[in-house]
């Protein structure tokens, strides 16, 4: 059946007080304990262990860029280009894929793209949430989130309606390319002529199309229950100077069924170009390898007390902070003699920013006494010591409250130590399972969000005054798991639950 004008709210409730954190750490968060590693987030990290079968025909990637009449000569999936040199590819995917050059490319942040006028509907999906009429489930390629398009009764058929982003400021022989993972339920597979397909195209300060390039077809043809990669690559031609990328969905007739989603969409050019309205990607760690990466942070290695009566030590110990699994891993543990230690990441002098926006997906431990955190000091402190130079808390939780997550902003007029600090806070199954914790910092405002949904917003008055304003200076990221002190604390600390591990799957800035 067509889907009739099925709009499946899947924005999470905002079930938590906004309220502000009670006794948030002046200058660190930190903490504590999970038992196993986290599950419901990297849901095809490594190989893909069911590949498609009979309909991913081609394998590896045509790069030979000159098939411009649509006919690929090269594999068997023909390119269905239509002007300009390009090629479309598919390939099954082997698992995960870097970050692009799209601030949502895996729609953790909403589905941002723009809709069409067209005959088609497009939703946020997120992992866990049901399939249109079946006892089924989604799980996103990667994340928690993808963009799920179907076909909705109106109109007529059969037609196309196509959603995506905007291309500026392209230069003529710049190469593009968008890669996208595509998927259908095998409980809401397309049939019919029901088909979707990934495009580029290139257009003239008029809006005339120069050139456009689609991968090959997603359909009923396509093996479901299996993400498929899909992939164009093209040349911006003489003339061009904006772009358009995206997937059009094409609804055959209204008998025709199914629903196509789309996750970990990757723009690349070898040139200039932008995504009207979207970030871009400045600065990422997806601990992807063997071990930190030193030339992106610096352990910190500080005494126990140091701050706010925490138990630790923070320690340069691959035993505190390892990079494995595709995960960093924060430990807190007690060691023979008693002494807890754990570690603080920092990227003071590796990586700082003014403005952006900063992400981080991470799971926090159960252990009482723990309060792990993800925020951001100052680097050049040029408004003094805390709290006068400000300090953006990104994510803070503590063990003795378990699944409030809290977002928190401190400056000279705005702080703990006065009870004025500014904050919001949620629950969320945070220890469960992994979340999207960001802040988007502009010159105006700060706004806070887990999984993409706001939770606070702190705006600058306006005064110039750094006691309410201290947000227009450089900032560094921290991830560190603190032991008891004034928070993690304040119910006791449960020595026994240690170790326990603060898990952070990335950490990405957008520009
Ligand atoms: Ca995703
Ligand atoms: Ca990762």
């Amino acid at each position: 059946m067509p889907r009739a004008l099925v709009l499946v709210l899947v924005l999470l409730c905002g079930c938590g007080p906004a309220s502000s954190p009670t006794g948030p750490d002046a200058s660190d968060p930190s903490s504590s304990t999970t038992t196993s590693e986290p599950s419901a987030t990297e849901t095809v990290t490594g190989t893909d262990t069911t590949p498609s079968t009979g309909t991913d025909s081609s394998t590896g990637t045509d790069t030979t860029g000159t098939d411009s009449t649509g006919t690929d000569t090269t594999d068997t999936d023909p390119s269905t280009g239509t002007t300009g040199t390009s090629t479309g590819t598919t390939t099954d995917t082997t698992g995960t894929t870097p970050a692009g050059l799209l601030a949502n490319g895996g729609f953790e942040s909403g589905a941002s793209w723009w809709r069409p006028s067209g005959y088609t509907h497009h939703e946020w999906a997120t992992t866990g949430d049901p399939i249109y009429e079946s006892p089924g489930t989604f799980t996103a390629f990667e994340g928690r989130h993808a963009l799920k398009l179907w076909g909705f009764y109106s109109g007529s058929v059969p037609n196309d309606s196509e959603h995506g982003l905007d291309l500026e400021g392209i230069t003529p022989g710049d190469t593009h390319s968008v890669v996208a993972q595509v998927y259908q339920h095998p409980d809401d597979a397309m049939a019919g002529g029901n088909a979707a397909v990934l495009f580029l195209r290139f257009l003239d300060d008029s809006g005339a199309v120069l050139a456009e390039v689609t991968s090959s077809d997603v359909d009923g043809g396509t093996s479901a229950g299996v993400w498929h990669e899909r992939s164009v690559v093209a040349e911006a031609p003489a003339g061009a100077t904006r772009g358009q990328l995206g997937v059009r969905y094409h609804l055959s007739d209204w008998s025709d069924t199914g629903a196509v989603y789309v996750d970990d969409v990757r723009w690349t050019s070898t040139g200039t170009g932008a995504v009207s309205g979207e970030r871009l990607l400045v600065w990422n760690d997806e601990f992807d390898g063997s071990e930190l990466d030193e030339t992106k942070w610096s352990r910190l290695v500080l005494p126990a007390f140091t701050y706010n009566s925490e138990l630790q030590a923070y320690t340069a110990s691959t035993d505190n902070a390892d990079v494995r699994d595709g995960r960093l891993v924060i430990t807190a543990r007690e060691e023979a003699d008693g002494s807890i230690t754990s570690a603080r990441l920092v990227t003071d002098g590796k990586g700082d920013w003014t403005y952006g926006r900063v992400e981080a997906m991470a799971q926090v431990p159960t252990t009482v006494g723990t309060w792990p955190a993800f925020w951001m000091l100052p680097s050049d402190w040029a408004y003094g010591g805390w709290p006068d130079s400000g300090e953006i808390d990104i994510m803070e939780h503590v063990g003795c409250d378990l699944d409030h997550v809290h977002q928190t902003v401190h400056t000279g007029a705005y702080n703990h130590l006065l009870g004025t600090q500014q904050g919001g806070s949620t629950y969320r199954n945070a220890t469960a399972t992994m979340h999207l914790y960001a802040v988007e910092w502009t010159a105006e405002e700060l706004v806070f969000t887990v999984d993409g949904e706001n939770i606070f917003t702190f705006e600058n008055d306006g005064l110039g005054d750094s006691d309410t304003w201290p947000f227009d200076q450089r900032f560094h990221i921290i991830l560190n798991l603190a032991f008891g002190g004034d928070w993690g604390g304040w119910c006791g600390v449960d020595r026994p639950g240690l170790p326990t591990e603060y898990v952070v799957d990335w950490v990405r800035v957008y520009q």
